[in-house]
């Protein structure tokens, strides 16, 4: 790993989880490169010094000389492009790109690629099961799970991929064989300019995909120009050509394409109407690849749904416990809050708060005011949450997750469902969103 200045020489900016993967693909196909990191200890910085000690690391402050070495600059998800150094580097004429255009310029195999504000996680890991239950050798992969890089390998016949806004941002041209904006509701605004920037992230999705995936019920996840790329649907209401759907049928809803019923509805096992929605647009990527539609359906109905993604927990004195820790924005939440809230025959008790992102919390209100009896807040914009929802409902302020499970076991009655669905990033209290989700379970756990 020389550091020679020439014009084959990358610098991986960002030394966590898919930086490292970055690390690993360039030195395994020789090119030389350097590492940078904003901090002063990267979370990765053991791994690369122990596996990759003649790699040169610049930890701190961003050194736009340095990175003018590199042709072309790795820029992780979690660093701004709009960061100055990257944007001095780029003036000089270096290249900003990321993980996923590297893995897109080398994978042999189809991709199927998944974004959206929300559902993507469940949606890439029903592709996933549902490739897996057709007999092909699938990776799955991207913003969930193992990152793109370490996916690539010549026996993987279909590529599953998750892919955050962050990471469409340094990816020109991703060549899917099919691609698809699940839905678009406002997230990162504290990254973003507005949701224009944020939808035009995403959007980059679609570049060089031969076939795209829509949802009829969100006109932000139609892309603007499909000529030549064959074009999908999914949606609630009734199918038409190239269309997933739902139809009614002697009072039975079905899951549904064009003019046949697939499934009857009830026989998924994760409960509520964008549940539905979440099987539909998997049916209409799978069916984009060829995936035969009994492999898809039995991968459907066996389908119990993802941790921290609205998971039941336990019962307690007749109130029922839900983790919907992954509910890391206001659409999110909303979703839970609408799909348990019409379930249950008694009110929530919701917990909120935490690291809003510049959001706007009104479209809660109304939605807590008819679902909910208490709203436990915490974390650091309790209060911004506190003043959207106003005095639609008893709002109960606390420190702790342990403190607001305690308040929760003394707020529900029977027939009530304690949810967690904070409409917030964890990052202000915890690690991630998965730790959030195991400590209150934890808490949860602990009661009587
Ligand atoms: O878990 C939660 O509660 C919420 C997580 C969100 O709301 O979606 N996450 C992000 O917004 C997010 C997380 C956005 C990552 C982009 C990337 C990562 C990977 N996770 C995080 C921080 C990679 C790098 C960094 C930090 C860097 S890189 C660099 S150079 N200097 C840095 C919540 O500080």
């Amino acid at each position: 790993m020389s550091l020679i200045a020439s014009d084959h020489f990358r610098i991986v900016v960002g030394l966590g989880k898919s930086g490292m993967s970055l690390v690993r693909f360039l030195a395994s196909r020789g090119i030389a490169f350097a590492v940078a990191d904003t901090r002063e200890n990267p979370p990765e910085l053991a791994t690369l010094r122990r596996d990759y000690p003649l790699v040169e690391v610049r930890c701190g402050e961003l050194d736009v000389d340095f990175l003018c070495r590199a042709d072309e600059l790795y820029v992780s998800p979690g660093l701004a492009l709009a960061t100055p150094a990257l944007q001095q580097a780029a003036a000089r004429g270096v290249k900003l790109s990321g993980d996923i255009e590297l893995f897109a310029r080398n994978a042999k195999a189809p991709i199927v690629a998944i974004s959206g504000s929300n559902a993507k996680s469940t949606v890439t890991t029903l592709v996933g099961e549902m490739a897996a239950a057709a007999g092909k050798r699938v990776a799955v992969g991207g913003n969930l799970g193992t990152p793109a890089l370490d996916l690539l390998s010549d026996d993987v016949e279909l590529y599953v991929l998750e892919l955050s806004s962050f990471q469409l941002e340094t990816t020109d041209q991703l060549n899917a064989e099919v691609a698809t904006v699940l839905n678009i509701s406002e997230d990162h605004m504290d990254r973003y300019s507005g949701l224009p920037a944020y939808h035009l992230a995403k959007h980059r999705i679609f570049r060089g995909a031969r076939q795209v995936v829509v949802n009829r019920q969100d006109a932000l996840s139609r892309p603007l120009l499909t000529e030549g790329q064959t074009c999908w649907t999914f949606g609630l209401n009734t199918p038409d050509f190239r269309a997933f759907g739902l139809r009614e049928e002697n009072g039975e809803k079905f899951l549904a394409f064009e003019f046949q019923n697939l499934m009857p509805a009830r026989e998924l096992k994760v409960r509520g109407a964008h549940n539905q929605s979440n099987a539909l647009a998997a049916l209409a990527l799978g069916h984009a690849v060829g995936l035969p539609f009994d492999a898809m359906l039995s991968s459907l109905r066996s389908f119990t749904g993802l941790a921290h993604r609205c998971q039941w927990l336990r019962e307690r004195d007749g109130v029922n416990w839900y983790d919907d820790s992954k509910a890391t924005n206001v659409g999110a939440a909303l979703a839970a809050i609408k799909g348990l809230g019409a379930d249950i025959d008694g009110k929530l008790v919701l917990v909120a708060g935490g690291d809003g992102k510049g959001a706007d919390f009104s479209a809660l209100r109304a939605p807590v005011a008819t679902h909910c009896r208490a709203v436990v807040l915490l974390g650091r914009d309790a209060e911004l949450l506190a003043q959207a929802l106003g005095d639609s409902v008893p709002l109960i302020r606390v420190k702790t997750l342990d403190e607001a499970v305690q308040q929760c076991a003394v707020l529900a009655r029977p027939g009530d469902a304690v949810l967690l669905s904070p409409a917030c990033a964890s990052l202000d209290m915890f690690k991630n969103f998965e730790e959030r989700g195991r400590l209150f379970a934890q808490a949860v756990e602990g009661l009587s």
